[in-house]
């Protein structure tokens, strides 16, 4: 753990980012835009702030094989939102004896709480802002989550990493320690970097497969590629990955399964299977509909028409949104034979976002354009 004192103003950099549309239709970043920028509204009188990164790096034999489709590593565990909540709590237990504190003089959070992590996490020399966006440790790499403590305690400060003498500002460019490197920023299939650590959210693979809920827009289904869960392409080519080493937390148990579900398996989920793969993990909040959606962009850009009849009978299904997408990927894996596999379906159709797929032009030049 590492401390920080709080600065009064942390969000240079935020209101540009939500000024840009990069949140997409996170409002909920908007709504509490003024409390990550400012601590003193999220807890008045707060004087210092501990950071916590949790390794979660499972060892590169975890990564699914075999053209499986891809889940972000760290959804490959049981849901750190609850594992981690705990241990914080147990911190939070030590803070109000060694430092005389009451319950109401902190708070704490991992991930969902209105702060900066990542700011507040390279303030406290946990790590950098890597040009990937992430926070990057020297001794860890990017896989780390992070969770912060919220104080009225004074705590003597940790340095921030420091390239000269000089330490990093709030809001600064980031890449502090990436020197002339701008690998993430190739790796990424859908440009969601218009700058070094900056993402636009709109683009980016990881917002669309999760926190989107409606339709993932036709220009970014290829380049999503066989990612159905989150996306990890600017993360696994950081060099400063080479130092992780696999975490030990019994916290984070691992669940190795879920990167070995092939995607016949996961076209086929009902309700019921879903929740009995999925209980216990982040990827239960994304709910059956969301998952499928997913999938069928997958299978879309799998190339295997061998999966077209689970695609067929998810044209059907009750949901517009994955109707919706089982529709784009029958007409991509389809060919010209795409309106005869969608016949039913299609007679049947009234909703006019999913009745739009039916007659979009497709890329390839053997698409039926329906
Ligand atoms: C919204 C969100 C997203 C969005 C937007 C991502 C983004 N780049 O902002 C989406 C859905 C796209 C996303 C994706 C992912 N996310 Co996310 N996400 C968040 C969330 C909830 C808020 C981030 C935010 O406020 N963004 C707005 C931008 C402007 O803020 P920022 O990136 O922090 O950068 C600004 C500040 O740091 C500030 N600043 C700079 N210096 C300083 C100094 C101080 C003192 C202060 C106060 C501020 C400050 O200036 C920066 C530039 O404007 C955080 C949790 C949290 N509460 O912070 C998790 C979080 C950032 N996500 C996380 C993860 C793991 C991911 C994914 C890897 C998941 C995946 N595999 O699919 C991807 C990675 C994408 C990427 N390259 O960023 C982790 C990152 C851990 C780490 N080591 O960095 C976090 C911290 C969650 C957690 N608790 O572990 N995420
Ligand atoms: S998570 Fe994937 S899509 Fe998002 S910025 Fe990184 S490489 Fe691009
Ligand atoms: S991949 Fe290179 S540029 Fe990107 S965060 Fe890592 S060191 Fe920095």
């Amino acid at each position: 753990m590492r401390f920080a004192a709080v600065e009064k103003s942390g969000g240079a950099g935020l209101s540009d980012w939500l000024d840009a549309g990069h949140q997409a239709d996170m409002a909920w970043l908007e709504r509490t835009a003024e409390k990550r920028a400012q601590v003193e509204l999220v807890l008045p009188g707060a004087r210092s702030m501990i950071l916590l990164g949790v390794n979660y790096w499972a060892g590169q034999e975890s990564a699914a094989t075999g053209g499986k489709p891809l889940w972000a590593r760290y959804a490959r565990h049981a849901d750190y939102h609850d594992t981690i909540k705990p241990g914080l709590a147990a911190a939070g237990r030590v803070l109000e004896e060694l430092c005389g504190l009451a319950p109401e003089d902190y708070r704490y959070y991992v991930d969902t709480g209105p702060v900066l992590e990542r700011g507040w996490a390279a303030r406290s020399g946990l790590g950098f802002r890597g040009k990937n966006a992430m926070l990057v440790s020297k001794k860890h790499g990017n896989w780390l989550f992070l969770a912060s403590i919220l104080t009225r305690a004074g705590i003597e400060p940790d340095e921030p990493l420091r390239k000269t003498t000089r330490p990093p500002a709030a809001g600064e460019p980031a890449g502090l320690l990436c020197g002339k490197c701008t690998r993430c920023l190739d790796a990424c299939p859908t440009g969601a970097f218009p700058s070094p650590g900056v993402v636009d959210s709109r683009r980016c693979i990881s917002y669309q497969t999760i926190e989107n809920k409606g339709i993932i827009p036709a220009e970014l289904r290829a380049g999503i590629g066989r990612h159905v869960y989150g996306c990890d392409l600017c993360l696994e080519v950081c060099p400063w990955n080479r130092f992780a080493q696999a975490g030990r937390s019994l916290l984070l148990s691992v669940r190795p399964d879920i990167a070995e579900l092939t995607l016949r398996e996961l076209l086929e989920l009902t309700p019921g299977r879903f929740a009995e793969i999925f209980r216990g993990t982040a990827i239960k909040r994304l709910k059956l509909t969301g998952l499928l959606r997913n999938a069928c962009v997958v299978a879309g850009n799998a190339g295997d028409a061998s999966h077209l009849p689970e695609l067929v009978q998810l044209a059907a299904h009750d949901s517009a949104i994955v109707r919706a997408h089982a529709v784009w990927a029958v007409r991509q894996l389809g060919g010209n034979g795409a309106t005869d596999w969608l016949k039913a379906a299609r007679a049947m159709e009234t909703d006019a976002v999913v009745l739009a797929e039916y007659g979009k032009s497709l890329p390839h030049p053997g698409g039926d354009p329906g």
